[in-house]
């Protein structure tokens, strides 16, 4: 995938600055800190368009990315995250809740697990959620530069069974620059 722009529309905090939009959108979830930031930033070439932090609970309003004037990238908040008060982790839940089960130009969820931790408690809920509601999913297994390969193989089917999916997930790292092109493949049939 050629990037040509990539710009910021807008970083929600209600789903009323929701930007009107009649371009498909990609969203990518995942747990607090499990690097969905970043690989929004790898996807698209940029070093620092997306914000990214060591420290989980970064991202905490819904961000809109204008991609190629033709699809939207959106990063949304973590979750999982304890140290982050309750009453915040509500508004954000309840923020992702109605992105996710009313946005009319999302055409799927890039659901991003650790590779070390495998599938939390909550990427099952949220995979099985996102299930119900018939939005498709893409399974990324992402930092894997922090697996040896053999381990990599083990995750990855452990990934698979717990949340039930058909094919094996897709491996990723921003660090080692692995993934981007399957990661591409797979999302083009959303987005054109
Ligand atoms: N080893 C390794 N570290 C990574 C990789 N991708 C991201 N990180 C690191 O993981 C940390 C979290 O990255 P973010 O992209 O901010 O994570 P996030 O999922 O957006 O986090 P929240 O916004 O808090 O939900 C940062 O310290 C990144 O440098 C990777 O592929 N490999
Ligand atoms: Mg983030």
């Amino acid at each position: 995938m050629k990037i040509t722009s990539a710009e910021l529309v807008i970083s929600a905090a209600a789903p009323k600055q929701f930007p009107p939009t009649k371009v498909p959108e990609v969203a990518f979830a995942g747990r607090s800190n499990v690097g969905k930031s970043t690989l929004i930033n790898s996807l698209l070439n940029r070093k620092n368009l997306v914000k990214t932090s060591s420290t989980p609970g970064k991202t905490q309003l819904i961000n809109f990315f204008r991609i190629n004037q033709s699809f939207h990238c959106v990063d949304l908040p973590g979750y999982g995250f304890a140290k982050v008060p309750a009453p915040l982790r509500r508004s954000w839940q309840a923020l992702t809740e109605v992105y996710l089960s009313r946005r009319e130009p999302l055409r799927g969820v890039v659901l991003i697990i650790d590779s070390r931790q495998g599938p939390t408690a909550g990427d099952v809920q949220l995979k099985q959620w996102l299930d119900a509601s018939q939005r498709p999913v893409l399974v990324v297994v992402n930092k894997v530069d922090k697996l040896k390969r053999n381990d990599l193989a083990k995750q990855s089917r452990i990934i698979q069974q717990k949340l039930g999916l058909e094919q094996s997930p897709l491996a990723h790292s921003s660090l080692q620059k692995v993934g981007r092109h399957q990661i591409w493949g797979a999302l083009r049939p959303w987005i054109s």
